[in-house]
């Protein structure tokens, strides 16, 4: 079980542990907390989402990490905000009178066990693929928007799956959007490149309001202590175009309106491994600057 000396967020845990950890806060806030288990993985884990609400008839967010299972850095962040929600309570009353939150911190369950036990970088999902020695689908390529137009290579780390939603996690997700209308905003976690990206559409329909929001985002991390994030499209600020996100599915298939992913730090220089290896010591600041930059997105949805 965790070490209770340190916030849960201020080191990495493991898939166990941040299951333990959410469990814990729904029972020890009952009257706010609450589990949904929205499916099981391939190797049949549980997906398991924290909501945080203290009254009905609410507009919601959904923040979603660890889809890419190297990507440790995210999960900290949704501890650190379900931390300050529930124990500052009466500091952030006023986020939980405005808003439901629901955290789903381990998307890609399997992927972060396997990172964990056999391979600290590996990204994808862990089931094998039909006549290849390849294992694993990228889940972020999975979804049912542009699909078609993803990698088939079963042994790129971004391959897109034999079809949509051929895999549980991504099923899960998509399903658990479609039951819940009221989760009108969406940001997926992911690391690195300090960027805040904006949904693929957005890059036809000039969409300022979006990109607006995001902008107070980067605002908010600034304050806390100078780290720079962009704002773009992923073709704009990283050169290439990803098909089958769950980010611009939800936006453009869902319905949702407000829809980011977050590339936490470090900022992009080249590719390297070591980029999602981030020594515990700096998670304080970088939770820090998320909850800001959390905060400072959820504003933006309506109250109801
Ligand atoms: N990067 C994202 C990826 O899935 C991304 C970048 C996300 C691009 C969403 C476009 C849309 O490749 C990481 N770090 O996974
Ligand atoms: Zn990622």
């Amino acid at each position: 079980s965790f070490q209770r000396n340190l916030l849960p967020s201020e080191r990495y845990l493991n898939f166990d542990e941040i299951m333990e950890y959410i469990e814990l806060v729904a029972t020890t806030h009952p009257e706010i907390a609450s589990i949904i288990n929205i499916g099981s993985s391939w190797e049949g884990r549980p997906l398991r989402v924290l909501k945080l609400s203290n009254g009905p008839g609410k507009k919601a967010i959904l923040l979603e990490s660890l889809i890419h299972a190297r990507e440790w850095v995210g999960p900290p962040t949704i501890l650190h905000a379900i931390h300050e929600l529930t124990t500052n309570l009466l500091e952030n009353q006023a986020l939980l009178d405005a808003n439901d939150w629901y955290f789903l911190p381990v998307a890609n369950p399997d992927g972060y066990v396997f990172s964990w036990t056999k391979d600290r970088v590996w990204r994808k999902t862990r089931r094998s693929n039909n006549d290849s020695d390849c294992v694993g689908t990228d889940p972020n390529r999975n979804f049912d928007y542009k699909w078609e137009d993803g990698t088939t290579d079963m042994c790129s780390g971004s391959y897109h799956g034999s079809r949509p939603y051929s895999e549980p996690e991504c099923e899960a997700i998509a399903k658990f959007l479609l039951d819940h209308k009221e989760i009108t905003f969406y940001l997926a976690v992911h690391s690195y490149g300090q960027l805040i990206l904006l949904p693929w559409e957005a890059e036809n329909q000039q969409n300022n309001h979006l990109k607006s929001v995001a902008e107070d985002a980067v605002q908010a991390i600034i304050a806390v202590n100078g780290t720079q994030y962009k704002v773009g499209t992923a073709h704009g600020v990283l050169s290439y175009f990803a098909h089958g996100t769950s980010f611009d599915w939800a936006y453009a298939k869902a319905g949702i309106r407000l829809s980011y992913t977050i590339e936490l730090t470090p900022s992009f220089e080249k590719f390297d491994n070591q980029n999602f290896i981030m020594d515990s010591k700096q998670l304080p600041l970088i939770n820090a600057e998320c909850w800001e930059a959390y905060k400072a997105l959820v504003s933006h949805l309506p109250k109801t």
